[in-house]
């Protein structure tokens, strides 16, 4: 593999090209009209416009995408995340042309893309799931029955749902049937397809994935587990590896557990397996992502491996050459998406121009970040200006780290969810491990940032009054 193409944009383009340059290995950028500037285009060693800025012109372009590969002699494609990279077609179209796509094939894409297919894929592989039907709904007064006999709450999914959208949640039999029929209807509009599947609904659960990596010759490993329910709006916010509530047992038996998902769908490349856990730490089988993640560094750094390089030796047909016992955790790692969303006023873009943009530096702190001072921030595409990760040797050491890294990262133009990344480290639920996928909805309101907010418009107008006082002072001197 001499030359690989990234069919992405920001920060995960350029922290791919970063281990392609540490391989050896030529890099590709392509890009939008909007992104001609951007920092993923002058990272690489040759950038090609792809055309306009919205993405269903430019970053989705597959077949435009394989054309430039093919006239720059690209040897394999690396999608990162979003856009392209869990689209079983392009995958597929890449084969087609001779052209490696680094993750899995297609038809792994394919399926795990599907609920139902992948609840239909793990079956016989031992993987424990929540107690549900596991085909399509069709006739509702059969499904009804199946709910009374798991007992309400219950969940309906649509099949082909992903980030939680086509989920209800039905609280008692009364409204059963009306909300399949508005489930079913939603789906149909949403997906095209609507399919649909009720489980039972767990309360208070932790979102807790794997990461795993799949070669040709039929080794899977894990790298241990990501804990990812600090979210919004099933938007992620901070992520941390390992999850401060895992035993040694129960991390063996999760760290199976997605290695036999893995091998369900003769899985290729990194992967990763969510499972909801529930209060007693029973842990259910939710989906599988089959790229490789964002929050992905948390993983590197407890775990110690580069896993784009791994990405990269598994699509070249190596094989892996670690043994899981050789695998350890060390240390604690957190991350802090980074966005241009104002966290005083719902979240929304705060997108402009970034008047001052100044990155924290130090000793285990990693800044995956895809902008720079002066530019402007799309409104095309996701907000996300950057990664913040930190590391400790404990949890608490992450902490505090990151809550220094937040004061060091200094932005103007924009804002951002730096704030609301300081209330979370600085919560005693979050700083003491207790909590569940309810945590922002439970414990956050933009009134605990005005706080924060009118601390620092005081220190500012204490130290202008104070330089002004001194201006008078000096004024006064020649008197
Ligand atoms: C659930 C659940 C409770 N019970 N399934 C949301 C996204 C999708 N991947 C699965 N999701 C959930 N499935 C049952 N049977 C709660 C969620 C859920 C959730 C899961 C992970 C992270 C954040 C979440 C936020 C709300 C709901």
């Amino acid at each position: 593999m001499k030359k690989l193409l990234v069919a992405n944009r920001g920060e995960i383009a350029i922290r791919v090209m970063r281990t392609a340059k540490k391989m050896g290995i030529k890099t590709v950028a392509v890009f939008s009209e909007v992104d001609r500037n951007a920092l993923h285009v002058k990272y690489a060693d040759e950038a090609v416009c792809i055309g306009p800025a919205p993405s269903n012109e430019s970053y989705l372009k597959g077949d435009k995408i394989i054309e430039v590969a093919k006239s720059l002699h690209v040897d394999a494609i690396h999608p990162g995340y979003g856009f392209l990279s869990e689209n079983a077609d392009f995958a597929e179209l890449c084969e087609a042309n001779g052209i490696i796509f680094i993750g899995p094939r297609s038809k792994a894409i394919k399926v795990m893309g599907s609920k139902l297919a992948a609840k239909e894929t793990v079956k016989g592989y031992n993987i424990p799931m929540v107690p549900g039907t596991d085909e399509a709904i069709t006739d509702i007064p059969k499904a009804k029955k199946i709910a009374k006999e798991i007992g309400f709450p219950i969940l309906i999914k649509a099949s082909a749902g992903g980030g939680g959208k086509g989920m209800r949640i039905v609280e008692n039999e009364a409204e059963f049937e009306s909300q399949m029929d508005r489930a079913i209807s939603e789906a149909t509009n949403a997906f095209g397809d609507g399919s649909v599947f009720i489980e039972k609904y767990v309360g208070s659960p932790r979102h807790i994935e794997i990461q795993v990596m799949a070669d040709m010759h039929g080794n899977v490993l894990h790298f241990f587990e990501r804990e990812c329910s600090v979210q919004r709006r099933h938007q992620k916010v901070v992520e941390e590896a390992p999850s401060a509530v895992l035993t040694p047992e129960l991390r063996e038996k999760m760290g199976q557990a997605a290695i036999n998902v893995a091998r369900s769908c003769d899985y290729i490349g990194a992967g990763t397996v969510e499972f909801l856990l529930d209060e007693n730490l029973n842990f259910y089988f939710l989906e599988m992502n089959t790229r490789l993640q964002v929050e992905h560094p948390v993983s590197e750094w407890i775990s110690g491996v580069d896993l784009v390089e791994l990405q990269i030796k598994v699509a070249r047909g190596e094989e892996l050459d670690i043994k899981q016992e050789d695998l350890k955790i060390n240390g604690h790692a957190l991350e802090l998406r980074v966005y241009a969303e104002d966290p005083m006023n719902d979240f929304l873009p705060s997108v402009g121009n970034l008047e001052v943009y100044q990155l924290p530096e130090g000793d285990n702190i990693r800044v995956d970040n895809g902008f720079e001072e002066g530019m402007d921030i799309p409104i095309y595409y996701d907000p996300m200006l950057s990664k913040l990760i930190t590391y400790g040797n404990t949890r608490e050491e992450a902490i505090e780290l990151m809550l220094k890294a937040i004061e060091n990262y200094h932005v103007r133009g924009v804002e951002t969810t730096l704030p609301f990344g300081r209330f979370v480290c600085e919560h005693d639920a979050f700083k003491s491990g207790n909590f569940d996928t309810h945590f922002v909805k439970k414990y956050y309101s933009p009134s605990l940032l005005e706080k924060q907010h009118k601390n620092e418009a005081e220190i500012a107008a204490k130290i202008a009054l104070k330089r002004y006082l001194e201006d008078q002072k000096l004024l006064r001197l020649p008197n």
